[in-house]
């Protein structure tokens, strides 16, 4: 005899099977208090990502919250692209791994998706810009629990030789089946060696105590990795 609850059960992992393979839909956790007006809500910029006032930022251009986020830059011209199915499915790679002080800092590519904006009032898709390489996806977690530290900002940069193919800040993100992480969406000219440097600040949050002392500056990573798309 089937009981609701059984039924409910069998409902839900049928659902799951459905949906597991298909990391759809991404949705922003917007804590960005600064992004009221309506034409900077598509900006992934956090404040907390400016005020370090660090030196180490001083590479990275692209901290000018002016310059043109590619969610808004992308999202008309790759409505298309969705539309025709031309996102191929890109197995999951670690694109580089590093440790700082107690905090686990992962850099993943995976399949493009489209994601959801939420500024608090109003939803925004962005579709995968034409010519998407991978969704990058850097994960930030307690190294010795595993623990997912939400609330710090991620700005993403990627070169080869001269070239800067990707400079933006990355979207605080959930995902059912990755949590809270920091994401976009990558167009990359093509096969090669790439340098991804990641700068990540701080979280701007309370903290329990045993954080007190630990990431309180901004910190950069770089990772080397290959990309070949897939043919
Ligand atoms: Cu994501």
């Amino acid at each position: 005899m089937i009981t609701l609850d059984r039924l409910r059960g069998t409902l839900r992992r049928r659902a799951f099977r459905r949906w597991a393979p298909v990391a759809l839909i991404a949705v922003l956790a917007a804590g960005c208090g600064s992004a009221g007006a309506a034409s900077t809500a598509a900006t992934p910029g956090m404040a907390s990502a400016t005020s370090g006032g660090s030196g180490s930022m001083s590479g990275m251009s692209g901290m000018d919250m002016s310059a043109t986020p590619a969610a808004t830059s992308s999202a008309a011209a790759s409505a298309e692209a969705s539309a025709a199915g031309d996102v191929k499915p890109v197995p999951t790679q670690v694109l580089g791994t590093a440790v700082w002080q107690g905090m686990k800092i992962t850099a993943d590519a995976m399949t493009p998706v489209p994601f959801d904006i939420y500024n608090g009032t109003s939803m925004q898709l962005v579709n995968p810009p034409k010519n998407v390489s991978f969704h990058l996806m850097v994960l930030l977690n307690d190294a010795q629990t595993n623990v997912v530290i939400p609330y710090a900002s991620v700005w993403g940069t990627i070169t080869e030789g001269s070239k800067t193919p990707f400079d933006e800040s990355l979207w605080p993100m959930i995902s059912r089946y990755m949590g809270p992480h920091y994401g976009n969406d990558v167009a990359l000219p093509g096969a090669g060696t790439y340098q991804l440097t990641l700068l990540i600040s701080p979280p701007v949050s309370a903290r329990h105590v045993e954080y007190q002392d630990v990431w309180l500056k901004p910190h950069k990573v770089t990772f080397t990795f290959r990309w070949n798309p897939a043919s």
